[in-house]
């Protein structure tokens, strides 16, 4: 019976020569009984095809044989989303979308008994009529899938890989199975920052992002249960949808990271390293982890100079520069807490970078002990007051105190803290001695002070 209704059909496909779909019919082998199918595009590249019990999004125009179009999920604009062979579809659709490749283009033609059989459907389906889809597939998931991960490309070198707690800086660009792009944080031109692992990205990413590697290229598709589900998002994130994630690692580490410190070059000799208090002159280049220059003192042929303890440098350089000999080199990796933080320094540092310091130690001058900013080498003198009041009026002026301490530095008695301006250190001493601040230093004031000093050297 299904036969006799199917093959009058065929001879009416020669009435209508100059449609397209049904050129194509002309070359199909017949099973006059059961589902015909033409490919008419086969992706470049079909990765999966459609299996039983997968869950689909296609388009399609639904046609009589003789071209009545009777439905189109184009004109609704929006996607059939459906699970395929488990009954959900006429019989010769389930059989019809099996095989098929996400951008594959078919027609699927079909006879009455595998779609809406004698009694047809509404008014625009007649009863026993054999039906022709012309089907393109968008998406294609399986609800027992997991992630995957493809077209990994890993740097040469790898001495660490994300878990979960790490925060990473990554540039992805996002789109649909069927190759739609939806987003790109390269259009933004700026990284996508987040912990993984913590529920701040969808589950597909959190996942996809642990293990790994700084510079790491991945391909992670994402099907939507572990995306944005069956409602999407946006305009552009379709119901049910799987997502591609081309991403590119930029760098990332862990809140509880410390400077990590590499010594290059050791130099045979060092009499002694550096600590808190000293003036340290050092070379540096700074970049990024992707190996972005951010700066270097080569360019400007000088040394950057900066009393060490004295919060002249981010954290991470006074760590990176401690105990070190002059000559000595060293490979420095510091995290933005110990760095620049989230905030970055604009046009220069994004936010939340992790920063990469290859510095050389150049010079050294040794601090004083912790909170003095002069100190004297030799015994002090117990005439101090007089020396210093040159004109002998009782009265120590400032002149007579620059003087007096500039004179002590320069014949080797007393030492300034190096790094700073003498001159606002002498300032400050004599300030520190006026007690009642009339810019002149009397004994009594001297005195007075000279007690208070003792008395802090016994405690
Ligand atoms: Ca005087
Ligand atoms: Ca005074």
């Amino acid at each position: 019976v299904v036969k006799s209704q199917w093959l009058p059909h065929t001879e009416a496909l020669h009435l209508l020569p100059l449609s397209p779909y049904l050129r194509l019919l002309h070359f199909t082998s017949t099973s006059s009984d059961g589902v015909q199918i033409n490919t008419y595009h086969t992706p470049s590249v079909c990765s999966r095809k459609v299996e039983v019990s997968d869950y689909v999004r296609y388009h399609y125009n639904g046609t009589l044989l003789d071209g009545t179009l009777f439905d189109s999920s184009h004109t609704r604009m929006r996607t059939y989303d459906t699970y395929v062979g488990i009954g959900w579809l006429i019989a010769g659709m389930d059989q019809g979308l099996l095989g098929m490749c996400v951008g594959e283009r078919r027609i699927i033609t079909m006879p009455p008994s595998l779609g809406y059989g004698e009694n047809g459907d509404g008014s625009d389906i007649p009863g026993q009529a054999s039906l022709v889809f012309d089907v393109v597939l968008l998406d294609l998931h399986n609800p027992r899938d997991g992630i995957t991960v493809t077209n990994q490309v890993v740097p040469e070198s790898c001495t660490r890989k994300t878990v979960s707690g790490d925060y990473v800086r990554y540039h992805y660009n996002g789109s649909l199975l069927d190759g739609t792009f939806f987003d790109s944080s390269y259009s933004r031109n700026r990284t996508y920052d987040t912990y993984v692992g913590r529920g701040y990205v969808i589950a597909g990413m959190d996942e996809g992002l642990i293990g790994v590697c700084i510079g790491e290229r991945r391909t992670i598709t994402i099907p939507p249960h572990l995306g944005y589900g069956e409602e999407g998002t946006g305009t552009k994130i379709p119901g049910s949808a799987v997502l591609v994630f081309d991403v590119h690692i930029i760098d990332f580490h862990n809140p509880t990271d410390n400077t990590e410190i590499t010594v290059t070059f050791k130099p045979d000799e060092c009499d002694r390293q550096t600590k808190k208090g000293d003036f340290v002159k050092y070379h540096y280049n700074a970049s990024l982890m992707d190996g972005t220059s951010i700066d270097s003192t080569y360019n400007y042929g000088k040394t950057y100079n900066i009393v060490l303890g004295a919060n002249q440098v981010v954290p991470g350089m006074e760590d990176g520069l401690m105990d070190m000999c002059v000559g000595e080199r060293r490979h420095l990796v510091i995290p933005p807490h110990l760095g620049y933080g989230e905030r970055g320094v604009t046009g220069e540092v994004p936010g939340s970078a992790v920063l990469v310091f290859d510095i050389e130690l150049v010079e050294m001058e040794e601090g004083l002990p912790e909170g003095y900013m002069f100190i004297w080498n030799d015994e002090v003198s117990p005439d101090l007051f007089s020396e210093m009041d040159k004109n002998s009026d009782k009265e120590v002026e400032p002149s007579e105190f620059t003087d007096y301490i500039m004179r002590q530095v320069t014949e080797g008695k007393g030492r300034l803290a190096p790094g700073f301006d003498p001159y606002r250190i002498i300032d400050n001493m004599f300030s520190n001695q006026d007690r009642n601040g009339d810019g002149k230093i009397t004994e009594a004031e001297f005195k007075l002070k000279a007690d208070e000093a003792a008395a802090h050297d016994e405690l």
